[in-house]
């Protein structure tokens, strides 16, 4: 399998997590991919985004959520439940924290435009959307005993806060700290980490 892929994506950081989780990290090929300026990941995935996971046989999977299913149904490790309110919450997690992702991002490529050139009106839309989803998290109360599909989004996208600096999200949320602290520790969050020079 090979996975194209940017080191500090954050939705890449969560299916190698799910890779790592499920045993598959040395039967899949990193191969770095400039999403924002390199035009040939277009030609397998129409929306030029990573992550992208292709077969052995050239089947082509995107998105990261899509990756990240069959990946665990192949691998077993039983990070996604197969169905039920189980499922149902651990998906809806998923996508806050995945779409939590995306408002980091558009924050972080909007604070690289020259200083009067950022809309701060898009900026304030999109920490909003991180802030309430943070507390939201908070109020969630993950337990450490658990690092399923929601537990790894998240954590995914908190690292991808602090590398970028985003927002200064453990003010107010202790327990979130204290658990994001608690999961840094685990094998497959300290692989799959970059650090920044
Ligand atoms: N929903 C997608 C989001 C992927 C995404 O936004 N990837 C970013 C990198 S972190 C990207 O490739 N952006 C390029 C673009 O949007 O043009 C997923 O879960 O995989």
């Amino acid at each position: 399998m090979r996975l194209l892929y940017s080191a500090l994506s954050p939705f890449a950081r969560k299916v190698r997590i799910v890779a790592h989780e499920n045993g598959f990290t040395g039967a899949i090929v990193l191969e770095t991919v400039a999403p924002f300026t390199d035009e040939s990941l277009r030609a397998t995935n129409p929306l030029s985004q990573v992550p992208v996971l292709i077969l052995a046989d050239g089947e082509i999977l995107f998105d990261s959520s899509v990756i990240c299913d069959h990946l665990d149904a192949s691998g077993g490790a039983g990070l996604i439940p197969a169905a039920g309110r189980d499922r149902r919450q651990a998906l809806t997690l998923q996508a806050l924290a995945d779409g939590m992702g995306s408002a980091a991002i558009a924050v972080v490529r909007e604070r690289m435009r020259p200083a009067d050139d950022q809309r701060p009106e898009l900026i304030d839309r999109q920490l909003r959307a991180i802030i309430a989803g943070l507390d939201r998290l908070e109020a969630e109360g993950f337990s450490d005993s658990r690092f399923a599909i929601a537990e790894i989004a998240v954590a995914a996208q908190l690292a991808y806060f602090d590398a970028r600096q985003v927002i200064d999200w453990r003010d107010g949320r202790p327990t979130l700290a204290a658990w994001f602290e608690a999961a840094s520790r685990r094998e497959s969050m300290v692989v799959t980490s970059v650090q920044l020079t």
